[in-house]
């Protein structure tokens, strides 16, 4: 077993959390709107393990908002999450725990949010820098990969054994997050976690294989539309490009299908920060942000100008304005970031 904590006020909220659990019957575990690896894994993966140590709750639901991705469908326990824009009537009306997991804010809990407010107990496990403590006991380690792994610590100090399946979807958590175990977030206790998942029962050429290597072509062609089209600014340091809602339906893809896009635009020589501008069908844009330099902090730069958020190196933010507005603004605050 891998003890990541000693720290006193960690193992305070560990504990607290654990006695939230205890008191508990019903509890439900959502996340950010659009769910992806690492909140679905989190989630699956908590849910999986709360049996053991908790005979005293009689339901968990698992509760999300947005669209499920389909490259998901391989996770163990799946098929039992409930979408709240799809059918609200599986939803109870008041729960005795809420948890929230990879989620930085209340608003960001989408549709969610009023059931969580309603909860006897909520509680907060994440690892964005940009989470502002939101529910009762906040289980912020920003110095995770994911929010995976900040459930493998609790779950370890828990003494609570991972189980194959809650292995595999916290082991998707990990993998994803770590953009394939690439992202400066990659530390040696990630790896270490990997390894406890691996030994636990992760199938980790499956998982791999599963989410990296069977891609709807849809998912190739929107990614060489998006590259052909990308542009670079101040001289390269930047690269951007933008999708609109058209463009995606050109390929009959969904916006799932724009998964790889930004890390793609990171990888180009000599770009410092590279930009996802996206048409959403609300009317709104979403910007997507990586950083190659450890001195720029895009989820500081969307937070002070966007109201986004998420980790230093890759951030996002949902705003008003249209795709030309957006992208024009954007373009000249990412300017003076690069000088
Ligand atoms: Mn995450």
């Amino acid at each position: 077993m891998i003890m990541t904590t000693e720290n006193p006020q960690k193992l305070r909220r560990y504990q607290d959390a654990y006695n939230a659990l205890d008191r508990s019957e019903t509890v439900f575990i959502t996340a950010h709107v659009g769910p992806d690896g690492d909140t679905l894994g989190s989630m699956l993966g908590l849910k999986h393990s709360l049996a053991y140590l908790f005979p005293n709750i009689k339901r968990v639901d698992c509760i999300i908002a947005g669209r499920m991705p389909d490259v998901f469908h391989f996770m163990p326990g799946i098929e039992d999450v409930i979408s709240i824009d799809k059918t609200p009537e599986k939803v109870l009306d008041r729960y005795d725990l809420a948890i929230s997991v990879d989620c930085g804010a209340l608003s960001r809990l989408g549709p969610a949010a009023r059931l969580f407010e309603t909860a006897t107990d909520t509680l907060n496990i994440d690892h964005h820098v940009s989470n502002d403590a939101f529910a009762h006991i906040n289980i912020i380690e920003t110095d995770a990969a994911a929010s995976g792994q900040v459930i493998v610590r609790i779950l370890n100090t828990w003494q609570c054994p991972v189980s194959p399946e809650a292995a595999t979807c916290l082991y998707v958590a990990l993998l994803t997050d770590t953009g394939g175990f690439r992202h400066s977030s990659t530390t040696p206790e990630a790896f270490e976690v990997a390894g406890q998942l691996q030994r636990a029962g992760a199938d980790v050429t499956y998982i791999y294989n599963q989410i990296y290597e069977t891609q709807p072509f849809c998912q190739s062609q929107l990614m060489a539309h998006a590259v052909l089209n990308a542009k670079p600014h101040a001289e390269g340091r930047i690269m951007w490009t933008s999708l609109t809602l058209k463009e995606i339906e050109t390929y009959n893809a969904l916006d799932e299908h724009t998964e790889g896009i930004i890390d793609q635009l990171r990888c180009i020589q000599g770009v410092q920060v590279s930009a996802l501008i996206k048409e959403m069908p609300s009317g709104r844009t979403k910007i997507s942000l990586r950083s190659n330099r450890n001195d720029i902090d895009v989820s500081a730069l969307l937070g002070e100008h966007f109201g986004g958020g998420g980790h230093k190196k890759a951030a996002g933010a949902s705003v008003e304005t249209d795709l030309a507005t957006t992208t024009q603004a954007l373009l000249s605050i990412l300017e003076k970031a690069v000088k």
